[in-house]
């Protein structure tokens, strides 16, 4: 069946209402998880584990423990997932962001962009300052070296699996695996961003991976209001202001539009 490309005309009054309270904030933080891709067809990380790969412990195919104990196996899985990135585009959800972000930067304001997401397809979209909390599929780093030996690794599909560097060195994914630890940097922006935000979106995440979960429960406890994006109830749900069941890629550029609407009204 075809996917609406209009909320329904409850959501739609939804929408209206938040509208006013969003255009009237001078900082803006937005999370992000695997949802927010859904409709580019990127399956979410749930979703990614189906078909060849439904036999797999998701905790083994993203832990250092898996990884270790086949790494070949490993990379095939995150190979598949670069394959079907490179082959979609980011859509109406993630543009949506980007042209916000701009609007508020151009107006002296401050909009931050969280991401849980390793795709990259905010930043195809033209975000331009994004936290990407789990790292970057595109990056590869040595298994056995630091994080500042990071870089790029277009290649795909991949000639081997896994990977080697010049050296001969084992390479794995620059991504955040289950029991590692984030770049600490990472963390405290996005905590600050969470401290310091008027109102903070939560878009497309099950809310149940930390410390990225902690992400909104945060910016509570300082006094933001906090709305969640995300056709299914999920963990935080019972705690958000207000929730807006509805797919990103239909209720944010909706939101965007009333949200411009306003502001250009005051
Ligand atoms: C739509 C939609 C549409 C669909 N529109 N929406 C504190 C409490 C409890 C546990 C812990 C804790 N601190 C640490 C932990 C342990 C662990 C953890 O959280 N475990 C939980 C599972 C319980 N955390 C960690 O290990 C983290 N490390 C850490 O904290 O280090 C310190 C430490 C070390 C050792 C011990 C203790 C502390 C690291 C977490 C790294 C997560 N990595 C992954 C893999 C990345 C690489 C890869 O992708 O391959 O990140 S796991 C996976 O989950 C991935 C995702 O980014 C992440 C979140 O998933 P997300 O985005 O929420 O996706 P889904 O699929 O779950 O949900 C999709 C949602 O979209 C759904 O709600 C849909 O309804 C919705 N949706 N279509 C809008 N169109």
């Amino acid at each position: 069946m075809a996917q609406p490309s209009q909320p329904d005309p409850q959501l739609l009054e939804q929408i209206e209402r938040l509208a006013p309270q969003l255009a009237a904030a001078q900082n803006i933080a937005i999370s992000t998880g695997a949802g927010v891709s859904a409709e580019s067809g990127v399956p979410t990380f749930r979703d990614a584990q189906t078909g060849l790969w439904a036999k797999y412990d998701p905790v083994m195919l993203a832990s250092i423990d898996g990884f270790r104990r086949d790494p070949a196996t490993v990379w095939k899985w995150y190979d598949e997932r670069r394959q079907t990135i490179r082959a979609v585009e980011p859509n109406a959800g993630h543009y949506a962001l980007a042209q916000w972000e701009q609007a508020w930067r151009d107006a002296g304001r401050t909009f931050q962009l969280i991401t849980q997401n390793i795709d990259d397809l905010h930043g195809r979209a033209g975000s331009s300052d994004i936290i990407e909390l789990h790292g970057n599929i595109w990056w590869v780093r040595p298994l056995h070296g630091t994080l500042l030996e990071a870089r790029r690794l277009d290649d795909c599909p991949l000639a081997q699996h896994p990977p080697l560097d010049e050296q001969g060195r084992v390479l794995r994914p620059h991504v955040v695996w289950f029991n590692e630890q984030l770049d600490p940097l990472n963390i405290e922006a996005a905590f600050d961003a969470a401290s310091a935000c008027d109102v903070m979106l939560v878009v497309g995440t099950s809310s149940v991976v930390y410390p990225a979960a902690a992400l909104p429960l945060y910016a509570l406890r300082h006094g933001a209001a906090v709305i969640e994006v995300n056709p299914q109830p999920t963990e935080f749900s019972p705690l958000a202001s207000a929730c807006l069941r509805g797919a990103s890629g239909i209720v944010l550029p909706v939101l965007l539009e009333q949200v411009l609407e306003q502001s250009l009204r005051s």
